[in-house]
């Protein structure tokens, strides 16, 4: 039985070490990447956040949770991401100008890797010209926006437009973010909103399909 409570009180800890180490056992064990994302890294950086609003931690503690975390997520990638398949779509992410979040949009680009998705990640701090430019100069079909912030989340509404004006009728718009919701995404025009990576995925589908 892999020792996802481990994992996750490691991360809340910020042990990258141990984190390394639960997580080699667990995929040593045989268990799911989705299980110890889920059961592990994702359940620990919950509890994280749920101090930080708490004020009990403050942003050093949390950074050092968040690499913790991006070791982790490092280990179980390639799991999630099956060698040799054929690339169904190509997805432009980032998270948005302002916004230094990228666990949750990282997550989003490993699944839809996962999923068959050719994946250009832009990074953090993404302006509405960079998600543009990257979509016409890749082909990309789609973009894929991420915002933690309820500062951020309007700029995604900027980046609609710019794609529109750029010509990219083509292009369509998906975004999430623990502050975004569907009604947002209609209100700004977006194609679609996922409420996690793994529904990125479905949405993704869904709208190379339409
Ligand atoms: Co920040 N932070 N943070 N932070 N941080 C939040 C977001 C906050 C909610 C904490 C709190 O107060 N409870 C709060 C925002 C409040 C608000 O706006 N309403 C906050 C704040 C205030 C701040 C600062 C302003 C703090 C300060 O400096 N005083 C500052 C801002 C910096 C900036 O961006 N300019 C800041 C800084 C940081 C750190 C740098 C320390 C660190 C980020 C490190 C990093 O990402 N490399 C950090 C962290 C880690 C958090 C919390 C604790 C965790 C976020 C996270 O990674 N969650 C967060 C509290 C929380 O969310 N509970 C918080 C795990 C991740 C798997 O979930 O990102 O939601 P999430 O992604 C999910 C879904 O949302 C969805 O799928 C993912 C997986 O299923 N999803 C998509 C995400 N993007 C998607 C895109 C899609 C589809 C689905 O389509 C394209």
């Amino acid at each position: 039985m892999a020792d996802l409570q481990g994992i996750a009180d490691a991360l809340i800890a910020g042990q990258r070490d141990e984190i390394k180490a639960k997580v080699q056992q667990a995929i040593d064990e045989g268990t799911g990447p989705e299980t110890i994302l889920n059961g592990g890294l994702v359940a620990g950086m919950a509890v994280v956040g749920q101090r930080f609003k708490a004020n009990e931690i403050y942003v050093p503690e949390v950074l050092i949770s968040a690499r913790a975390m991006h070791a982790g997520m490092e280990m179980i990638e390639p799991l999630l991401t099956a060698a040799g398949v054929e690339r169904i779509g190509k997805v432009v992410i980032g998270t948005v100008k302002g916004d230094l979040h990228d666990i949750g949009k990282n997550l989003v680009g490993m699944m839809l890797r996962g999923g068959g998705y050719e994946v250009v990640d832009l990074g953090t701090d993404v302006s509405a010209e960079q998600f543009a430019d990257a979509a016409r100069d890749s082909h990309a079909n789609m973009i894929g926006m991420s915002a933690l912030l309820t500062t951020t989340m309007p700029y995604m509404a900027k980046v609609v437009e710019m794609v529109k004006q750029a010509g990219l009728d083509h292009v369509r718009a998906m975004v999430g973010g623990a502050p975004v919701t569907a009604q947002f995404a209609d209100e700004i025009g977006a194609d679609g909103y996922a409420p996690d990576a793994a529904s990125a995925v479905e949405l993704a589908q869904r709208l190379g399909a339409s």
